[in-house]
């Protein structure tokens, strides 16, 4: 026996005697990235996805989430997603809607009626649709995940009527469907990464921003803009999914195993975000917060004409996808 045969022979014993079957020559490594702090329900949904899909797969997929964005913006995420750097990600259709398109639909003001009408459409024709732009542009939906009802949040008055936001600043995410949205309430919109909002509102750069109360909560932006107006004014869905690149990669059993342990991980995910909502909201509370809720929506939903006006001439192609939201029950 050569010395090199030895050696393969002793590192293949010691791999048995731990209990680890040698790994095979195709296995893969998956690298996720998630923008949320560890103990966020989107993080622990995560965690358990890739558990199911090592365990399932005999650990011949295995991987590790990467969270605090710790592997880079949201924007340049689904870019990297796209090329393969990045295997799999939880990602906003906000942010998406700069690639795929069908994604923005979700990102208009008050297209959704209310959070179990969103669940019923995306697990619906429109998450088909949504989901077939997002394979065309190299993203694999796997689950559509919880994300709340954002609303806006900020340190200088509580937000009753759209006047009330006029001459505002507020932080939006990277997507000309928000600063359009905030524009038409005469507010002034800017786009900027996530991990620069609570720096960017203690300083003064920016008066607020607008996110769903667990975001609101867990990133502390609360302890700086302490009046919280529950406008409800964006349902957007998010999404656990997979680069296509790594999707081709994977056998069709592997395949089944990925999607079935996608679909699993959004339902727990949807269960823990209704938990972590209440206790994000009890937790701002007690942190000083201000919430009002808005007793009027229809002034907010009538000030956002002109946004759905410019993305239908700019879109046309997307009016029916536009239409069987807006219209649903
Ligand atoms: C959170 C979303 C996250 C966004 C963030 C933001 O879960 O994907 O990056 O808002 O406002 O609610 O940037």
């Amino acid at each position: 026996m050569t010395a090199l045969n030895h050696a393969k022979g002793v590192a293949a014993a010691t791999l048995l005697a731990i209990g680890l079957a040698p790994v095979s020559a195709s296995a893969l490594e998956l690298r996720g990235w998630n923008i949320h702090v560890e103990d966020y329900p989107v993080s622990i949904a995560m965690e358990s996805f890739l558990a199911e899909v090592e365990e399932k797969t005999g650990g011949e997929i295995s991987g590790k989430v990467y969270h605090n964005g710790v592997l880079g913006s949201q924007p340049d995420a689904i870019e990297q997603m796209r090329l393969g750097v990045i295997d799999f990600g939880e990602f906003n259709l906000g942010p998406m809607g700069q690639a795929v398109p069908e994604a923005n639909v979700t990102a208009l003001p008050f297209i959704f009626k209310s959070v179990p009408q969103m669940y019923a459409l995306m697990d619906g024709a429109a998450g088909e649709a949504i989901g077939e732009g997002m394979k065309a542009k190299g993203i694999v939906p796997l689950g559509w995940y919880a994300a709340g009802a954002r609303s806006f949040y900020n340190s200088v008055r509580p937000i009753n009527t759209p006047a009330d936001v006029e001459g505002l600043k507020v932080r939006v995410m990277s997507n000309d469907l928000f600063v359009k949205m905030v524009e038409a309430m005469d507010g002034n919109a800017t786009p900027m990464a996530f991990a620069e909002v609570y720096q960017s509102i203690k300083t003064g750069v920016v008066d607020g921003a607008e996110n769903n109360p667990p975001s609101y909560e867990s990133t502390n932006h609360y302890e700086v803009a302490q009046y919280y107006s529950l406008t409800e004014h964006l349902i957007i869905p998010e999404c656990l999914c997979m680069s296509l690149k790594t999707w081709e990669k994977l056998t069709p059993e592997q395949q089944e195993i990925v999607m079935a342990a996608g679909r699993a991980s959004a339902g727990m995910q949807r269960e823990l975000w209704a938990e972590r909502e209440a206790a994000s909201m009890e937790t701002v509370e007690a942190g000083g917060v201000t919430v009002n809720t808005v007793a009027d929506k229809a002034p907010f939903q009538d000030a956002m004409t002109p946004v759905y006006d410019a993305f239908l001439e700019d879109n046309p192609d997307l009016a029916d996808l536009v239409s069987l939201i807006r219209d649903a029950d």
